[in-house]
């Protein structure tokens, strides 16, 4: 099973993405989770990375593609979440084609949709290093002119899924379990 998670920041992918792999018995591939581990070694990509996430900026393609083909390269026979990634139009592009070489085109791809007052009251209560008021205005700026496009991207492919993301953690995972099942 290979999918990916999309949706704005705070929809809570990440939160979803735990219990689906733990379910389903896939690997987790966080580009956020990826980056902060590298803030927190202190590597020159993590140093560079701190900026722009701090700034809620997005991180060069250039870099993303790098970590996620090493990561695709690694461990994905038996399936695999993309959690965070792709976040833009090239890197979906470029996505498209690691994954033809591989042979191991994408499932289906899970939209959160969630309004952006829940998204702020969320990401404020979180409390995250880039979680101010005025990092998080940027950041669904930068979603609404870079992540968001990829919506009619994986509707025009046909495997696009929507899910509301609002209500109990375990009722949006039963959601979302459902219309995996489907495909398992
Ligand atoms: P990410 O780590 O991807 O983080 P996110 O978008 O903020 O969070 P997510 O949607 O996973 O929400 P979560 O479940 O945590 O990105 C961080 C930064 O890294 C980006 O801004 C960017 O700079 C960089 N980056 C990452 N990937 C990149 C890429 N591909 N290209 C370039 N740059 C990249 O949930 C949020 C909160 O809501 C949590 O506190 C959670 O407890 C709560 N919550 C979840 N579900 C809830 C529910 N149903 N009800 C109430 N609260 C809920």
């Amino acid at each position: 099973m290979r999918i990916i998670l999309l949706g704005a920041p705070g929809s809570g992918k990440g939160t979803q993405a735990e219990k689906i792999v733990n379910h389903y018995k896939i690997n987790h591939i966080s580009t956020g989770d990826l980056l902060r581990a590298e803030v927190a070694a202190n590597t020159e990509l993590g140093v560079q990375a701190k900026a722009i996430m701090d700034a809620g900026g997005l991180v060069s393609d250039d870099i993303v593609l790098g970590m996620i083909e090493k990561r695709l390269q690694e461990d994905t026979a038996q399936g695999f979440m993309l959690d965070g990634f792709p976040r833009t139009l090239p890197q979906a592009q470029s996505l498209d084609a690691m994954l033809t070489q591989l042979g191991q085109p994408i499932d289906i791809v899970i939209f959160f949709d969630v309004d952006y007052g829940e998204i702020m009251q969320r990401l404020l209560a979180r409390k995250r290093a880039d979680d101010t008021e005025a990092t998080i205005r940027k950041r669904l700026e930068v979603y609404e002119a870079q992540t968001a496009p990829l919506i009619d991207y994986y509707k025009a492919k046909g495997n696009l899924r929507t899910v509301q993301g609002v209500g109990e953690v375990e009722a949006i995972a039963q959601r979302i379990y459902q219309i995996l099942d489907d495909i398992r």
